[in-house]
């Protein structure tokens, strides 16, 4: 038993006591029916009141949030889980993950059915790269318009996207255009018409249109620079030698991309991730939003809906500029990671209030650079550590949880990594960042992946998907009610937020958020302590929402906010 549940268990023996002690005769609704009784009346002590004694942090959650509803909202604010096909569901054993395990697993993703409790409530997907690839990655593409044989066909894909539209979930696919591999066949034939050229022959773009399609030149102009074995050629590739970098300005490269876009975007692909947006024109980044403004008329003349997020890994008021492209969202990379905002408060390195002032900070660059920014929040993802590590200590569960509760209560489109919500483990080398999904303790349980081959040793430190379904104090129900909040309160996923700075200090962070003329008012304690905010200047009227960490409720009596330990309370200015 771990330190969290003996308290929790502590706390509610004295509490059972203590209302002993007063002459209670209270008894849980569970145990108060016999089973087969007629009679079916909740008793006077209804387990679902706030501020009564519960065995687990999803009861005191349930107990709040069970009256929520979907907003209803279909826009692009949505709650997307960001999927790593190959490591995800392998649904005919070969131990790769595959289309149809993802479509095998929606029902966890997004069961569709707003009274279930059972599923995230994800209402959107972003696939990592499924088009064909050397790499178990997929971040080098040879054919823009297939599936890679190893995830499937584009049956399959055609069917995940019909039953992800069924259920209200869109999904978004990573789109890589700053380089293809090394096989794409723009780039053999390039080689292959290059090594025809007599040494110092200009190659003719009509007999090979190819060769303008990437950087080559005859000198070596960088570390990066790669020859044309057996020329006098080189090619730019900054990332790796099998990823040849694509030159954006040339027109055909253009026209080929335009129609890639297209071809998806008739498929029924509900728009993309856009891969190493920075590198587009390294060091540019004017050329960049030029570049990304160009693509983003190109998309939204086929389907104005269609949602664009670019990954610019880059300080804050460099990618916060990238939104004059006009595309939806450019990924808030302050946030994220093991040294970002939300890592920082929740270790307790930077005060509560840093998390408020900053969320101030990214919305006035957004909103600086364009009036129809969508801010994309996100915390972790295929490139960094997972969250599990960041938190020695003794709470580390507690902070995992309430890192994910800062993650989804910031407005915007967010993005939550596969398997964050289980507090998967998994850093060091990338393969390690993209291990099996955790479904089961048993590797040769159903739909099992085996992992990226140079993958290392990851021992996961919290319970298997299948054990947190069944356990009320886990990290999955914890996020699975973090997305019901985000999901069901429009102020909460798209409310302009404005910290209440005479209340927020180094523990705790207080923030209004308003949207269409409603505010709700978020208060994180994010320390280990339960802590008691004066709130009635706010004049709120209930606690509407919770995220506990530990089976505790907060409580509001008298204008006065008691938050258990890391925990987040909701409060409303109205009377529900
Ligand atoms: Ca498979
Ligand atoms: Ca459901
Ligand atoms: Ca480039």
């Amino acid at each position: 038993m771990n330190k969290i549940r003996l308290y929790s268990l502590l706390l509610a023996l004295a509490m059972l006591l203590s209302a002993c002690a007063a002459g209670g005769t209270e008894e849980s609704g569970e145990s108060s029916a016999p089973s087969g009784s007629e009679q079916t009346e909740p008793g006077p002590s209804d387990a679902t009141e706030p501020n009564q004694p519960q065995d687990t942090a999803l009861q005191v959650m349930e107990a709040l949030n069970g009256k929520l509803t979907p907003s209803g909202l279909d826009d692009k604010y949505r709650s997307y889980y960001e999927i790593f096909v190959y490591s995800f569901y392998d649904s005919d054993g070969d131990g790769v993950g595959d289309l149809q395990g993802v479509i095998e697993k929606l029902d966890y993703i997004n069961d569709g059915d707003p009274d279930t409790n059972t599923d995230l409530g994800a209402t959107g997907i972003w696939l990592m790269p499924v088009n064909p690839s050397p790499t178990y990655h997929k971040y080098d593409v040879k054919d823009y318009t297939d599936i890679d044989p190893e995830y499937g066909t584009l049956d399959d894909f055609k069917a995940l996207l019909d039953a992800c539209h069924e259920r209200g979930i869109r999904v978004i696919m990573d789109l890589v255009m700053n380089h293809t591999s090394s096989q794409h066949p723009w780039f053999t034939k390039a080689v292959e018409y290059l090594k025809t050229l007599e040494p110092g022959a200009e190659p003719d773009l009509t007999a090979c249109p190819y060769v303008g399609y990437y950087n080559f030149s005859r000198e070596k102009k960088s570390a990066t620079s790669y020859q044309v074995e057996g020329t006098e050629w080189y090619y730019e590739a900054p990332f790796w030698s099998e990823m040849p970098d694509l030159d954006l300005s040339c027109v055909a490269v253009r026209s080929e991309l335009a129609t890639i876009a297209e071809y998806w975007l008739d498929f029924g692909v509900d728009g993309f991730r856009l891969d190493a947006a920075k590198e587009f024109y390294s060091g540019d980044p004017e050329s960049n939003i030029a570049f990304l403004s160009w693509f983003n008329g190109v998309v939204k003349e086929k389907n104005p809906d269609a949602y664009i997020v670019a990954e610019v890994w880059n300080d804050l008021n460099t990618y916060a500029s990238y939104y004059r492209s006009g595309i939806d969202s450019v990924f808030n990379f302050s946030f994220g990671d093991s040294n970002g905002t939300i890592a920082k408060v929740v270790k307790g390195s930077s005060p509560a209030s840093a998390y408020g002032a900053a969320i101030e900070n990214a919305q006035a660059a957004f909103a600086a650079a364009s009036d129809t920014y969508i801010d994309a929040p996100f915390y972790t993802n295929h490139d960094m550590g997972r969250s599990a590590g960041y938190y020695p200590g003794d709470y580390t569960e507690n902070q995992v949880k309430l890192a994910l509760a800062l993650n989804l209560t910031m407005s915007g489109a967010s993005f939550t990594y596969y398997g964050e919500e289980l507090g998967m483990k998994g850093a060091g080398k990338d393969e390690n960042k993209r291990a099996p999904m955790y479904w089961s303790e048993d590797p040769e349980a159903p739909g099992m992946t085996d992992g990226p081959k140079d993958m290392g040793t990851v021992n996961m430190i919290f319970e298997s998907q299948d054990r947190q379904a069944e356990n009320g104090n886990s990290i999955l129900n914890f996020t699975i009610e973090a997305l019901k909040i985000r999901n069901s309160i429009p102020a909460v996923s798209h409310g302009v937020a404005d910290m209440v700075e005479s209340l927020s200090t180094d523990k705790v962070c207080v923030l209004t958020k308003t949207f269409d003329n409603e505010s709700v008012t978020l208060v994180y304690n994010i320390s280990p302590e339960p802590q008691t905010v004066d709130v009635s200047s706010l004049d709120l009227k209930s606690v509407t929402a919770a995220l506990v960490t530990t089976a505790e409720s907060p409580t509001l009596n008298n204008g006065k906010l008691t938050l258990p330990m890391y925990s987040v309370a909701v409060l409303s200015n109205t009377n529900i």
